[in-house]
């Protein structure tokens, strides 16, 4: 199958090592020429998660190389995994994304938050795009380096059921990511998923950015925890307003995925360690203007995005 990967980070690098080792056809597109001409020349170093080391091969270009190229057809991708974070989902990634769809790809999307696969399906109204999440783990530490941190679950499906949601490209992808040794898993509900994720990210990343903590020290401390218990209730009350229908067990999941990646930082207590700008926008962004729709509070939300950009 022809897979393109949009977006070199983490993510992205795992998962082009894991399906070009298998066999897929992988090109990878990433945000400068530098790390595409390195990839192309060195390889990419890929450390698995038993901690054994190999250099794999990864056909690579550069984002806007690939959209000012002329041969449009040059890679007809069967599947796109877009696996760049929520402030690239912009018109300059939607241009790519024209050039890419134009030969029937499918989209998977696996930003965390809200608000991109509204986007996306805006910008490409002819395109399948469809929502995923992960709980993968893995860390780059350098432009052509990736270490697989932890096996996680890529969960995807289409968004509702009265969308366009064909089963053989998503079966054909599944087939192909558990080929690739990916865990993964189709679901007929990600709204639901994409929810639940949406709650762990609003109180994990926010408080661990702000705190200057792991994830799993988040809920050693008990003022830490009070705010976090603040943080979910507020944040699930709307969510469930808003439609998501999981269980009553969410306090206790989110502790779970706190002791599951202890050792981790989250993704936005890096990005506010580089400086880069957060995800907070579509996490807490998210759930706020869920809550304004619904004419519901959201302080506790709103206090946390004041806070990380203070940061
Ligand atoms: O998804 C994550 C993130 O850091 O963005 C969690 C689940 C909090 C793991 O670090």
């Amino acid at each position: 199958m022809k897979i393109m990967i949009v977006g070199a980070g983490a993510l992205g690098l795992l998962y082009a090592a894991r399906l070009a080792e298998a066999g897929e056809d992988v090109l990878l597109l990433t945000r400068t020429d530098e790390q595409a001409q390195t990839l192309q020349s060195e390889g990419l170093l890929y450390k698995d998660v038993t901690g054994i080391e190999r250099l794999v091969k990864i056909p690579a270009q550069s984002a806007n190389r690939y959209a000012d190229c002329e041969s449009v057809h040059a890679f007809a991708a069967d599947w796109i995994l877009l696996t760049v974070k929520q402030p690239d989902v912009n018109e300059t990634l939607f241009h790519v994304l024209r050039r890419a769809a134009a030969s029937g790809a499918s989209i998977l999307a696996l930003q965390n938050g809200v608000g991109h696969l509204e986007r996306l399906r805006e910008a490409l109204p002819a395109a399948s795009v469809y929502a995923a999440i992960t709980t993968e783990g893995a860390l780059r530490p350098d432009l052509c380096a990736v270490i697989h941190t932890g096996t996680g679950l890529l969960t995807f499906g289409g968004w509702s059921e009265d969308e366009k949601n064909d089963a053989k490209p998503q079966k054909m992808l599944l087939e192909a990511l558990i080929n690739a040794g990916i865990q993964a898993k189709l679901s007929k509900e990600m709204k639901d998923q994409v929810f639940l994720k949406l709650l762990i990210n609003a109180v994990v990343n926010p408080l661990t950015a702000i705190f200057q903590v792991k994830n799993g020290e988040l809920p050693q401390d008990p003022y830490r925890l009070k705010i976090m218990r603040a943080l979910h209730d507020e944040s699930e009350t709307i969510l469930r307003a808003a439609g998501m229908a999981s269980g009553d067990d969410l306090w206790e999941r989110l502790l779970g995925v706190c002791a599951a990646t202890a050792a981790n930082e989250s993704s936005m207590l890096r990005d506010v360690r580089a400086g880069r700008v957060t995800e907070i926008d579509w996490i807490n962004g998210g759930i706020i203007q869920r809550a304004k729709r619904l004419g519901m509070p959201s302080r506790m939300n709103e206090a946390v995005i004041a806070l990380v950009e203070a940061l």
